[in-house]
């Protein structure tokens, strides 16, 4: 049993407002949902990342101004779809570097890497599963420049004050000149956003339940799925979406290896995710709050999602 886990179920479920952290959405079943996300059309963060990242990997490797061979170090790589781009760039132009994924889906790293060497075989790759700091931590003792990159969003599922300290631990671990490519979605039109959550065939609201299926696997649970729903919604003046759990009715559930017995009111709310978009003078703030400067950013033509290039 995955004790982390295990406590933050326990801390989350006994709570006066229910929550559960989306950081568990991704096990190997929910990393895939999330790829099936990813292919949604309406779904807009993942096009608009890979047309930056395809159509201005030039100016990226030109502004990161490294002056000899460095690591390019992704944390959650995922399954690197959007990162092959600039991968492809670089081997093209022969500019030394060593690609570093991070993901804690070990299925997710293993479908990379072997994409990656058939792909593009000359290109060096270490990958790593496990827990970015500890792997962060040992990198940083080489004098080799790094750029790191955490790209999808990924930082819009922390709340501010969160953020930051995560933040600031990236900028411990990093030596001064490295670099962190970090990829945010922007305030847009509220329908955009909120058709890219609450999509029509199910996708996300199965992403969401897949925690339930979660519990009653690993911690020996007997949540009813049927009797849950999925609900989301889009604050334009916060740029927050929020994604919750519904449950349907009364009903009383039993966490068998935590011995513990959760009661739901009907239409009582597990919170599971926020989602955070920003606008450019607020991810200024937070560069700065947090220890960076920002060098640019690359913004994909609709403008709905930007990799700003901050460093050390
Ligand atoms: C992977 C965290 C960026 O918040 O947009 C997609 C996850 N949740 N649809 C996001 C997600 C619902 C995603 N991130």
């Amino acid at each position: 049993m995955n004790r982390n886990f295990a406590k933050d179920v326990v801390e989350g479920l006994t709570a006066k407002e229910k929550q559960l952290p989306s950081k568990y959405f991704y096990d190997d079943n929910g990393s895939r949902i999330f790829q099936e996300i990813m292919n949604m059309p309406d779904y807009y963060l993942t096009d608009s990342e890979f047309e930056i990242l395809s159509l201005q990997a030039k100016q990226i490797v030109d502004a990161l101004g490294f002056d000899k061979s460095f690591n390019i170090i992704e944390l959650g790589a995922g399954d690197g779809f959007k990162t092959f781009k600039l991968l492809e760039y670089l081997v093209g132009q022969n500019i030394s570097f060593h690609y570093v994924p991070i993901d804690i889906s070990e299925e997710a790293i293993d479908i990379l890497s072997k994409k990656l060497q058939d792909r593009l075989p000359k290109l060096s790759i270490k990958p790593q599963v496990g827990d970015y700091f500890e792997i962060l931590n040992d990198m940083s003792k080489s004098d080799t420049p790094s750029l790191l990159l955490f790209l999808g969003s990924n930082i819009g599922n922390y709340l501010k004050e969160d953020a930051i300290d995560l933040l600031k631990l990236f900028n411990k671990t990093m030596n001064s000149g490295d670099k962190l490519l970090i990829g945010l979605d922007l305030k847009k039109n509220p329908i955009t956003i909120r058709n890219a959550y609450d999509d029509k065939e199910g996708i996300t609201k199965r992403f969401n339940i897949n925690l339930l299926i979660r519990m009653n696997r690993e911690l020996d649970a007997d949540f009813k799925i049927d009797d849950f729903d999925f609900y989301c919604y889009y604050n334009p003046e916060t740029g927050r979406v929020k994604s919750y759990i519904v449950s349907l009715k009364k009903q009383t559930v039993l966490i068998k290896k935590l011995d513990k017995v959760i009661e739901f009111d009907q239409n009582e709310l597990i919170w599971t995710e926020l989602s955070k978009k920003y606008d450019l003078s607020e991810i200024e703030k937070l560069a700065e709050i947090s220890g960076f400067k920002t060098k640019s950013h690359f913004l994909d033509c609709k403008h709905y999602f930007t990799d700003s290039l901050w460093e050390k």
